[in-house]
């Protein structure tokens, strides 16, 4: 599958930090060492519907994390999915009798318009779990042939027992997984199974619905989890700098990807951190397509909103923060949007020497956009009030923004 098109990251004078960000794993802090090529997977979208302002706020935090790489002199492998069959998909296009596959294709084409839009920089591989199923059937062949799966009525189950370092991406406690894994995708209740937590990796082929050859697993389509183990190993392979997605993701989404790649390959850790972005909501409600609450990104952009705007509104809050998507949050950001483009109208300005090393160090730690927005909203402030005579400062001020923050004013 193709992504979408990079926009340009401008250099910046002096030089970049060591990203510190919050590991769900350790539930700590942690300094990251990549080495010169950072390697990043972060989990794509279930295309069913369009984006929405949750998962834009998700994708922003994981571009923002390539921008403090780029910035301290590392290349950034990122790899990036897209769930083009699952359950939710199927469904969606059951109910509106739709064909599945341009309900898919669709919504990814729209995707990857609102992440261009938005400036988020693309990922080298892009791929599809359909497409990944060839390298997606031996995988669960073999878990299967070394005792780490097995089969119930046709379908295949990974074993969670098999892997001594289950539980450990998100510390939850056996009941809390339960629920969670009702919630999310799996069947604890399932009579038959092994542990009620084994997620599936091999459905077996139903009626109506689309299936494969899966060798010697039979027709079927393949669980969500090894979709994206598959794709990591194979482009990124064990042990890379980070995993991401929202926090909804933890359990069981990484929690299982992460002991299916150990229990396929004995190795330990999957992803060195495990980062996890909060939910945004609206109404009260965390935004989500089962239950329709939802600001769409192409929506807002097509009612004439600068792209920029909403990215600023992204921005304004910490990543790891649960936030509620409201008007105001657009309105403030676009006047924030004016005022910024009018400060960096002038040829010249006050020194921002010290506002880029601000822009550096906010991000670097943890991602702290908001005191990133706030360093170039002191800069603005004093451009407005006492202006400067740093000649450049303005174009460098825009050239930071832009690197950074993936703002283009
Ligand atoms: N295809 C899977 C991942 S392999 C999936 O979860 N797709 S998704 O379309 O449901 O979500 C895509 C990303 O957006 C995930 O990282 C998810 O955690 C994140 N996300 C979904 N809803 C929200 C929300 N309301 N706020 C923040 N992030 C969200
Ligand atoms: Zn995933």
């Amino acid at each position: 599958m193709h992504a979408w098109p990079a926009s340009e990251v401008p250099a910046l004078p002096g030089t970049g930090r060591d990203l510190t960000i919050h590991d769900t794993a350790t539930g700590e802090l942690v300094t990251l060492e990549p080495g010169p090529v950072a390697r990043l997977y972060v989990c794509g979208i279930t295309p069913y519907d369009a984006t929405h302002m949750g998962h834009a706020a998700t994708y922003n935090a994981f571009d923002l994390v390539q921008r403090v790489w780029l910035d301290n002199k590392r290349q950034v492998h990122y790899v990036q999915n897209v769930t083009d069959v699952d359950d939710p998909l199927l469904e969606r296009a059951e109910r509106d009798g739709e064909d599945w596959t341009v309900l898919a294709e669709r919504e990814t084409a729209l995707f990857r318009e609102d992440m261009t839009a938005l400036r988020m920089l693309p990922p080298r591989q892009y791929i599809g779990a359909v497409e990944s199923i060839p390298k997606i059937v031996p995988l669960v062949e073999r878990l299967r042939d070394n005792g780490a799966a097995y089969e119930l009525e046709g379908d295949v189950y990974f074993s969670v027992e098999s892997d001594a370092h289950f539980g450990e991406v998100s510390g939850l406690d056996a009941e809390a997984m339960r629920l969670l894994s009702a919630e999310r995708g799996g069947d604890p209740d399932r009579p038959g199974k092994k542990n009620p937590l084994d997620p599936m990796l091999w459905s077996a082929a139903r009626a109506g619905e689309p299936s494969w050859d899966g060798g010697s697993l039979g027709r079927g389509r393949p669980g969500w989890h090894i979709e994206c183990v598959a794709i990591a190993l194979e482009y990124l392979g064990m042990g890379f700098d980070i995993q991401g997605g929202g926090s909804d993701l933890a359990f069981p989404h990484h929690e299982m990807g992460a002991s299916h790649a150990q229990a396929l390959t004995g190795e330990h850790p999957f992803a060195r951190s495990y980062v996890h972005a909060g939910m945004v909501a609206l109404n009260g409600a965390k935004m989500s397509k089962s239950k329709g609450n939802l600001v769409f990104v192409s929506t807002v952009r097509r009612s004439g909103v600068d792209p920029a705007a909403i990215r600023l509104a992204l921005l304004a809050h910490h990543y790891r923060a649960d936030w509620e998507w409201t008007d105001q949050v657009l309105v403030d950001a676009a006047a924030r949007l004016d005022r910024w483009r009018a400060a960096v109208s002038r040829p010249d300005g006050p020194s921002a020497d010290a506002l880029v090393e601000e822009i550096r160090t906010a991000l670097a730690h943890d991602l702290d956009s908001p005191a990133a927005l706030a360093a170039v909203d002191r800069w603005a402030g004093l451009q407005e009030s006492a202006g400067g005579t740093d000649e450049g400062a303005p174009g460098v001020v825009s050239r930071a923004v832009d690197a950074l923050l993936g703002v283009a004013l």
